[in-house]
């Protein structure tokens, strides 16, 4: 089965005082993707820094660095075929203002530095970013049930 590639989401600390953590994980449950990694935490400064390193030169960077603590967030590796652009579809523009109906940004939010969650924009990024957050032995080994009824037989 070709499912294998993994991207790295996380709902920011606005999506979990908004009470949508429940609602952001159906959205990618309900589309057949598997959970492979979650945990619930404060980011530190350093980890976030390196999370959003190639952004330090951006104006907004010291605000979103802050932004990122104001609360706990959520971080968590999903897995399925196609995910990484899949899962940026899910979530839509960067900016909410642009972000179809239909996507979580374009759904529940509107401002950009209060954009609710994030997720890898390529591959290499989602292997980053993967690795930042989580160690190996965080990653689950599993196979859902369900997987013949998600993917066709090859
Ligand atoms: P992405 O989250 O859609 O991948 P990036 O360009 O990688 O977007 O930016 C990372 C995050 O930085 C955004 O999700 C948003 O929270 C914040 N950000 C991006 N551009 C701006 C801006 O112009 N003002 C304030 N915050 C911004
Ligand atoms: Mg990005």
């Amino acid at each position: 089965m070709a499912a294998r590639e993994r991207t790295f989401i996380m709902i920011k600390p606005d999506g979990v005082q908004r009470g949508l953590i429940g609602k952001i994980i159906s959205r990618f449950e309900e589309k057949g993707f598997k959970l492979v990694a979650m945990k619930f935490m404060q980011a530190s400064n350093e980890l976030l820094e390196k999370h959003y390193a190639d952004l330090a030169g951006r104006p907004f960077f010291p605000g979103l660095v802050r932004y990122m603590q104001l609360g706990p967030v959520v971080p968590m590796v999903w897995e399925g075929l196609n995910i990484v652009k899949t899962g940026r579809d899910i979530i839509g523009a960067t900016n909410p203002m642009e972000s179809a109906p239909g996507t979580l940004r374009g759904d529940l939010c509107i401002q950009v530095g209060r954009n609710i969650i994030h997720g890898s924009d390529s591959v290499p990024s989602a292997e980053k970013e993967i690795g930042l957050w989580f160690t190996d032995e965080e990653l689950a080994n599993y196979s859902m049930a369900m997987d013949s009824w998600i993917y066709e037989e090859n």
